[in-house]
């Protein structure tokens, strides 16, 4: 890498660790010993325009509910600018709520991009796919077809062809992936989230008794299946 993007990579990871207090342990403690480490976005919360407030309770509450039995595997949640304001109502829900800063925090970055440029070490992402699992679509699942190449397209399509809302599809990556290379990804966990865009299939029109239940639902069955992966 050229010096140019050295000095990027570190200023990811000191302005990563001024505004968001992420605490990065080693991925390995030992020969064997590897923190799962699950980084996953915000579902549904941008294309999908399901309301911050309620998907920001949502997340606290789940990461709540799953981190005692996740070991010391760590939940970590993504969004691309310092600005997001999903990532700072989730750090504040969690402080309130005093849960263990090193075991679920938030991070930016690029999905793709977190042990590169941003020094995490993740082995598992999950993505806000759409309801075909087809790449493209914009948003962070375009990012994590482009950059995990065709091996993930074919991986996928040995799980799964359809994916409902409030379900997740985990998938083994291919060690010829990009993704598996560069960043370490050994799974990518599919998840479809509820839907309040009008232009696009299935929406609530705005019904968030549904859409939270949905929301839940797709939370469980992320976490469920990262649970699967560090068993
Ligand atoms: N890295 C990290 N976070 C990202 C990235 C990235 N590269 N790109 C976006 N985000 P969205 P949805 C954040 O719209 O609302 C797709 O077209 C983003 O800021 O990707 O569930 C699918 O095909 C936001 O916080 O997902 C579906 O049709 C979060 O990721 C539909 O959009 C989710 O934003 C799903 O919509």
């Amino acid at each position: 890498p050229s010096s140019s993007s050295n000095e990027a990579t570190e200023a990811t990871r000191k302005a990563n660790e001024k505004t968001e207090n992420v605490r990065v342990l080693p991925a390995k403690l030992g020969s064997s010993d590897i923190v799962y480490t699950l980084a996953f976005p915000s579902i549904s919360t941008a294309d999908f325009q399901f309301d911050l407030e309620k998907a920001s309770d949502i997340i606290v509450e789940k990461a709540e509910e799953f981190l005692p039995r996740l070991g010391t595997a760590r939940l970590v949640l993504v969004d691309l600018s310092h600005g997001s304001k999903i990532l700072s109502a989730v750090k504040a829900k969690a402080s309130r709520k005093n849960i263990d800063a090193a075991r679920f925090f938030t991070f930016v970055g690029d999905i793709t991009k977190l042990h590169s440029e941003g020094g995490l070490n993740y082995n598992v992402i999950a993505n806000a796919a759409n309801w075909r699992l087809k790449p493209g679509g914009g948003g962070v699942n375009a990012a994590i077809f482009k950059a995990a190449g065709t091996d993930l397209e074919a991986a996928t399509r040995t799980r799964a062809n359809t994916l409902l809302p409030g379900k997740a599809v985990v998938v083994p990556l291919p060690s010829t992936s990009p993704l598996h290379n560069a960043e370490g990804i050994t799974h990518v966990i599919h998840v479809l989230g509820p839907n309040m865009n009008p232009n696009r299939p299935n929406c609530l029109n705005n019904d968030y008794t549904k859409g939270c239940q949905t929301l839940r639902e797709a939370y469980t069955s992320l976490f469920e299946g990262f649970l699967s992966i560090v068993q």
